[in-house]
């Protein structure tokens, strides 16, 4: 059985009933996201934009001229463009961008060819950097960007455990920037995911409309609805699909059919905010050491420059 097909049956299985969140990104939910990053209420993807144009400059002086600036889910290439352009002032840049979704990888490369060479692959993060690092050339530093708080949707024991994986696919020296979402407000949190316009809603809810097209299944949407919590203990909002009534749904790609009680969620995502310490001890746990931090003002938001140790 296909891989989605699998994840569905085993996530709408457990007692908690779960969706993969990576599976949130189809055509249809890639462009939902989009426009959910120019909702007033969602300014993390401004912050991290206004910090890289802000600090490119920066960056650029305090890392070493890179052979090679990867980028791990580098969607269109949007807040990169600051980060070559300021790279490319001393060297020119070869770029590669990592991302699953083709689509994604053709425009980032129309974007930002005329200031890198773009190499792009549509690979997994951690296959695509095994590729990329392979064959770099030596004494050649690389740089590698993990931008838009994505490391926010790993578990946090499962983030410690990428940051190393990718620490092991780099040497002493290399760089790595991370973007990452800080703790504010429980209010201004809980409307970034859950606008009055319903468009974080939409994004959502077109999992379950994903599940049908895709595995021909048979969820009546309306029967459903958006929620976003926040979780204090584990410091993350939370993305459920409730269900507003008793009902049954069947898949037939999976050949199951599901039972919900009124009330009772499928749990599509988890979005974790950050103390600015806790990304110290992150960097420290993993290999790293901690060269820079900048904070956003407007929107609590941090990108930390760390180095391979
Ligand atoms: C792209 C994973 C960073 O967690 O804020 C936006 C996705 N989910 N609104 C996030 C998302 C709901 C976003 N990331």
């Amino acid at each position: 059985m296909a891989e989605f097909a699998q994840s569905v049956r085993a996530g709408l299985s457990k007692p908690q009933k779960e969706l993969h969140s990576r599976y949130l990104y189809d055509e249809l939910g890639s462009a939902l996201f989009e426009a959910i990053t120019h909702l007033p209420e969602y300014g993390l993807t401004r912050a991290d934009e206004r910090l890289l144009r802000e600090h490119a400059g920066e960056l650029a002086d305090l890392v070493p001229s890179p052979g090679a600036v990867i980028e791990l889910g580098s969607g269109m290439g949007r807040k990169t463009r600051p980060i070559l352009a300021a790279l490319r002032r001393r060297d020119p840049v070869r770029y590669f961008p990592i991302d699953v979704s083709s689509e994604a990888l053709a425009r980032c490369e129309r974007e930002l060819s005329d200031i890198a060479q773009v190499h792009p692959q549509q690979q997994s993060y951690l296959d695509g950097m095994a590729a990329v690092t392979e064959d770099r050339c030596r004494d050649q530093p690389v740089l590698v960007l993990f931008l838009g708080s994505t490391i926010g949707n790993f578990e946090r024991p499962c983030a410690i455990e990428f940051l190393r994986d990718l620490r092991s696919a780099l040497q002493p020296g290399d760089s790595l920037l991370l973007g990452a979402d800080l703790v504010k407000e429980r209010a201004r949190m809980l409307a970034a995911y859950d606008d009055p316009t319903g468009v974080t809603a939409a994004f959502n809810l077109n999992l379950l409309g994903r599940v049908n097209r895709e595995l021909d299944a048979d969820f009546e949407l309306r029967n459903f609805q958006h929620q976003a919590r926040w979780n204090e203990r584990e410091r993350r909002i939370e993305m459920h699909i409730a269900s507003r009534v008793n009902q049954t749904a069947s898949i037939s790609g999976c050949g199951v059919t599901v039972q919900f009680q009124t009330g009772e969620t499928i749990w599509t995502e988890s979005s974790h905010k950050f103390l600015p310490e806790e990304m110290l001890v992150l960097a420290e746990c993993s290999g790293f050491s901690v060269q820079a931090q900048w904070v956003d003002r407007q929107w609590p938001f941090v990108e930390s420059l760390w180095t391979a140790r």
